[in-house]
């Protein structure tokens, strides 16, 4: 198979019997000018990793020079239940949707190698796939391929899925038929930047990530700011406000994986229980889940937090086990626990 027409179509075709929603084409385009002002600002705080290989994550050829196409997937992972349901009940944690399963990273990668391993065997052509793991702007790079384009909270979304899904990408040395970018449709709305906890918009298209919840308890190492704890609420791991309020989620489409789906123990994790996990306990409770690379202190400290924001006077003793705890930045979070729940009922 030669014809680029013909190739592409054949591959859309077997991206849909993978698993895939939407697969689209783009050329190799730079973006680089946006990170750079993100990263001039000190936008990304501490993930220096993105300060790094700049060149090559603004600019697919800079990675690849051979690279003559880019196809961008789209995975998708909707909610079976409303997704911050959660944030009422102050007693247990809320762990993002896109955490709730199995880790996106493998699912993922798993399909598009063998989408790629397809594609190779009937063109000859070089690949090299993605999914969050390079230096690759996966957003722009799919919005160029026409799969959707970045609403005002920065994420992609489309008008026949929502904005609950991953993104993949394959670059290819093939010479594909090239899809029309997406134009952007968000119009006058702007509730994703209004109902941000932290305000960690300073404008349409303009995150910090420094405030930004997703971040703060993923990202982050040591104490967060203190202004910014109160604020995170129970969230214990990422961050959906802004993604659930999308007007154009009433287009989302059921999951096809199901390893997406919720596991029970993680859909409304006792607080109790979290803070009491030892480096072993989290290994086991987070097998097979992206969590499991925070790693116990990161979540026993965003576990603090929630339970400083609780309001649950019973949930001092729990904090208070963790005050002489081995590692500062949890310690602090516990002394900072116990303030907070003291402040909120002062007779107790
Ligand atoms: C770093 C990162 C983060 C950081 C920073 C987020 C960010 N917005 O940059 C943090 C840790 C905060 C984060 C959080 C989340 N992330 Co994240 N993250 C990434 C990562 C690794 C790189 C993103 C990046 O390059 N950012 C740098 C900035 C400069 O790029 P940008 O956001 O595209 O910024 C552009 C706009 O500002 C634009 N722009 C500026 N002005 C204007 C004006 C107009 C009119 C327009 C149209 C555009 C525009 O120009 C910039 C450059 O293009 C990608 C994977 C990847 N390799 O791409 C996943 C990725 C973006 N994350 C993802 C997810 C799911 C999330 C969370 C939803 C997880 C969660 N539930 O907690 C949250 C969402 C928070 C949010 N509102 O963005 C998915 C998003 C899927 C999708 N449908 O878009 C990705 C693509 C991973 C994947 N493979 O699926 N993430
Ligand atoms: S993920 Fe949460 S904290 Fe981050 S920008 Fe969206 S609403 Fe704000
Ligand atoms: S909530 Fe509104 S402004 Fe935000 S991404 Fe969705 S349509 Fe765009």
């Amino acid at each position: 198979m030669t014809d680029p027409g013909e190739i592409t179509r054949a591959l859309k075709a077997r991206a849909e019997e993978e698993g895939f929603a939407a697969c689209g084409i783009g050329g190799p385009e730079a973006f680089g000018a946006g990170l750079e002002a993100f990263v001039a600002d000190g936008r990304h705080g501490t993930m220096a990793w993105m300060a790094r290989r700049m060149a090559e994550r603004g600019d697919p050829r800079v990675l690849w020079p051979e690279v003559r196409s880019v196809v961008m997937l789209a995975e998708v992972y909707t909610p079976e239940e409303a997704p911050l349901a959660g944030l009422a009940h102050t007693d247990r944690g809320v762990i993002s949707v896109y955490a709730r399963g199995k880790d996106y990273h493998d699912l993922v990668k798993k399909r598009l190698k063998r989408l790629g391993r397809w594609f190779v065997e009937r063109t000859g052509a070089e690949i090299k796939v993605f999914v969050d793991t390079a230096p690759v702007m996966e957003k722009p790079l799919a919005q160029a391929a026409g799969l959707g384009w970045q609403g005002k909270h920065t994420n992609l979304l489309s008008r026949d899925l929502g904005n609950w899904f991953f993104l993949g990408a394959i670059f290819t040395t093939a010479e594909l038929e090239r899809d029309a970018p997406e134009q952007e449709r968000c119009g006058s709305c702007r509730r994703c930047l209004d109902v941000c906890p932290t305000q960690a918009f300073d404008g349409p298209w303009r995150l910090d990530a420094r405030r930004c919840i997703s971040y703060l308890t993923i990202e982050h190492e040591g104490p967060v700011p203190e202004a910014l704890r109160e604020k995170m609420g129970n969230r214990i791991y990422g961050c959906d406000d802004c993604l659930a309020v999308c007007p154009w989620n009433k287009f989302a489409v059921s999951a096809r994986e199901i390893g997406y789906a919720a596991r029970a123990e993680l859909r409304a994790p006792r607080l109790a229980d979290l803070a009491a996990l030892d480096d072993a306990g989290f290994r086991e409770v987070f097998s097979g889940s992206p969590i499991k690379r925070i790693g116990r202190n990161r979540m026993v400290r965003n576990v603090l937090y929630a339970i400083g924001n609780s309001g649950k006077a019973q949930l001092a003793a729990v904090a208070a086990r963790l005050v002489r705890d081995e590692d500062a930045t949890v310690r602090d979070a516990a002394e900072w626990a116990l303030r907070r729940l003291a402040a909120a009922s002062p007779g107790q």
